[in-house]
């Protein structure tokens, strides 16, 4: 059969042997107690009805009530939705014994996820009658940010163009917005915003709020919120005013009469979502105010109908010693000024979305603000979607972190949320890649859950998507498990980062040094010369270690002691040092270009066996992408080499490598 993946994880394929022979085993009944005209019930009672007929075989019988006589010689899946001992938020119980399995929830929502929970279990294999398990999400707001712009450009998109057609809306609704919302449900978001953060001021015009009210009616049976990307200059740019001034009355009343006119067409409208002052983009600092002026004036229009989220993605000319160093120094001492509607949005690391990163200071150091962690899924500065890398463990990695003051990183925003920037395009299979799929479903995963292994998510997606054959699903397994710390190691070892090609962010160019801004430049980043590499961010450099609490500043103070993987983001290094290891740096830095070449090698070769275990068709595709990853990683390497070489004269170590 032709798999093209439109079908990500929501396959349903039917299970082999043992259970299959137990799901097919009695005619499937499936019944609701609660009203089978709310929507999310409704679309939870086809989802059941559409995954137990692919999985099963065999024709779902619906019922409109949960038969009270005990039904002999049948599977019933029944669904009580108004439970009044589930918590609420979307959390759910699910339980079996003898062929009867019921999901419990509070609200619908919880009974839309439970759902989906249950066609997990089963398509992972798991025999229908030990199914016994309650969830409920860590975090309330588990949200994806769409970089589309309205011409249908996806900014940093590689899977095709934007799947929003604002052409057509709102009159026509293409049905994979249908599709997305189900793919979305299934692994617990329930926030989407629809536009690029460079946002254009003309998307938050009346034209474009009708398209915004047909996709929100869309979406709301599952669960899904719409928020918007809004231009801080739109009072100018479309409200004829002459300033944006946040502290200016007619602005204010401009912006309280467009959050008016949103809501008035979109009643559950989730509020808006900020660049400010970053890259170019308008903000309050243009009228001489803060961040805490310009997000709190959209608050207060907003009001208690939603969300402001105002990121804290910022960086200028004008601070030339750390771009590392701008976020924290302009928002930690506005703690505790934001209004209590507003969200800071930070970015896992403090430059930008590199294969490694340390964990951004900012977490932990505002105590008295609403800070949400943002992640990139579509992978800007990680091959985009021809290498494979699967993120989950760069996330938990920074989940994990202790910020020293507030507990983990995951500790402090999960009374908040997680964005993630989209992955998605038109292309056939979403994401550009099989593989990418796999990185829409962990970001959803780790919001739910930000407790549950990297591992465990690959296994679930992997006998999900490709297969539950557990060799095969062990060889894919532990292809994502290396993936990402493959990329790091040819791409930038040992704490470099930014040395990605001007613009595109594809492929190496650590010689770029004459653009314009210099944190634009490669060089800004890894500062290498005839006696070392690496940026300084010491006392005796940027100092940006002391944004971090001291407990951690200390350890990473002492490049014996730090963690090598960090070792150049934080000191620049004699490529003659010894490192605790044994070797020089030169030596470590060009054993790890190499690692990584082996690691990509590594996985085109468990790829290669697999051949038995996947249909032809994504079996091709992904094979084909490896073997452009093995040939970059190559790249990577050989160009990088070469040029430290030419700055630092050294021969390549051991001469035991063989060139590409
Ligand atoms: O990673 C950088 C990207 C920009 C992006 C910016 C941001 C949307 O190169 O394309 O702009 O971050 O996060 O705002």
């Amino acid at each position: 059969k032709a798999e093209d993946g439109y079908g990500l994880w929501l396959r349903y394929a039917p299970p082999e042997g043992e259970a299959k022979a137990e799901l097919s085993r009695h005619p499937i009944v499936l019944a609701t107690n609660s009203q089978q005209d709310n929507p999310t019930i409704a679309v939870a009672m086809a989802e059941l009805e559409r995954g137990l007929e692919s999985l099963s075989g065999l024709d779902v019988d619906r019922r409109a009530s949960v038969p009270t006589s005990s039904l002999s010689d049948v599977t019933l899946i029944s669904l009580q939705c108004d439970h009044p001992q589930i918590a609420g938020g979307g959390a759910f119980s699910l339980n079996s014994s003898s062929s009867k399995v019921s999901i419990l929830a509070s609200e619908p929502i919880g009974c839309l996820y439970g759902a989906f929970a249950l066609l997990r279990s089963l398509s992972e294999g798991e025999p229908l009658d030990s199914i016994a398990y309650s969830s409920a999400p860590a975090m309330p707001l588990r949200m994806l940010n769409h970089w589309d712009n309205p011409d249908g450009h996806v900014e940093r998109g590689y899977a095709g163009r934007s799947i929003f057609d604002w052409w057509h809306l709102p009159e026509r609704l293409d049905q994979r917005m249908i599709d997305y919302a189900r793919a979305n449900a299934s692994i617990g978001i329930n926030g989407v915003v629809v536009n690029n953060v460079n946002a254009r001021a003309f998307m938050l015009e009346q034209r474009y709020i009708a398209k915004y009210k047909r996709l929100a009616d869309a979406w709301r049976p599952f669960g899904i919120r719409l928020y918007v990307s809004a231009r801080f200059s739109a009072p100018q740019d479309i409200g004829g005013l002459n300033t944006s001034d946040p502290l200016d009355p007619a602005v204010r009343a401009w912006w309280k009469a467009k959050a008016d006119e949103f809501y008035r067409a979109v009643p559950d409208f989730g509020g808006f979502l900020v660049k400010a002052n970053s890259e170019g983009q308008p903000g309050p600092q243009d009228f001489g105010r803060t961040h805490a002026d310009g997000a709190n004036m959209l608050a207060e229009a907003v009001g208690n109908r939603g969300t402001v989220i105002w990121r804290a993605f910022v960086y200028s000319e004008e601070d030339e010693t750390d771009r590392a160093k701008q976020a924290y120094a302009e928002f930690v001492p506005l703690d505790g000024q934001f209004a209590d509607n507003v969200i800071i949005q930070v970015k896992n690391g403090p430059i930008d979305f590199q294969p490694r990163e340390p964990y951004h200071p900012m977490f932990g150091a505002m105590p008295n603000t609403n800070l949400m962690l943002e992640a990139q899924i579509t992978k800007e500065y990680l091959g985009f979607a021809s290498h494979l890398a699967f993120l989950a463990p760069m996330w938990e990695e920074v989940l994990d972190e202790q910020t020293g003051r507030a507990g983990t990183v995951a500790e402090v925003v999960s009374p908040v949320g997680m964005a993630g920037v989209a992955n998605t395009g038109s292309d056939r299979n979403w994401t550009g890649s099989h593989f990418d799929q796999a990185n829409w479903y962990a970001f959803g995963r780790l919001a739910w859950d930000p407790d549950l292994s990297s591992e465990h998510i690959a296994r679930e997606w992997a006998s999900q998507t490709f297969t539950r054959d557990p060799q095969a699903n062990d060889a894919i397994v532990a292809m994502m498990m290396r993936s990402r710390e493959a990329v790091v190691s040819y791409m930038t070892p040992l704490g470099l980062a930014h040395l990605m090609d001007t613009g595109h962010h594809y492929g190496p160019a650590p010689w770029v040094c004459d653009l314009a801004r210099p944190e634009w430049n490669p060089c800004y980043y890894h500062r290498a010369d005839a006696e070392g590499i690496g940026f300084d961010r010491t006392v005796h450099g940027s100092d940006a270690l002391s944004q971090y609490p001291d407990e951690i500043a200390e350890r990473w103070d002492d490049p014996a002691t730090i963690d090598p993987r960090f070792l150049l983001w934080f000191h620049h290094v004699a490529w003659d040092a010894k490192l605790s290891s044994g070797e020089t740096l030169w030596e470590a830095l060009v054993a790890e270009y190499d690692r990584g070449v082996e690691e990509v090698d590594a996985m085109a070769r468990q790829w290669a066996e697999l051949s038995d275990a996947i249909d032809p068709q994504r079996f091709r595709a992904v094979s084909e992408s490896l073997e452009i990853q093995c040939k970059e990683a190559r790249w990577w390497r050989d160009a990088s080499i070469a040029y430290w070489q030419s700055i630092n004269g050294l021969p390549v170590p051991n001469g035991a490598r063989q060139p590409a």
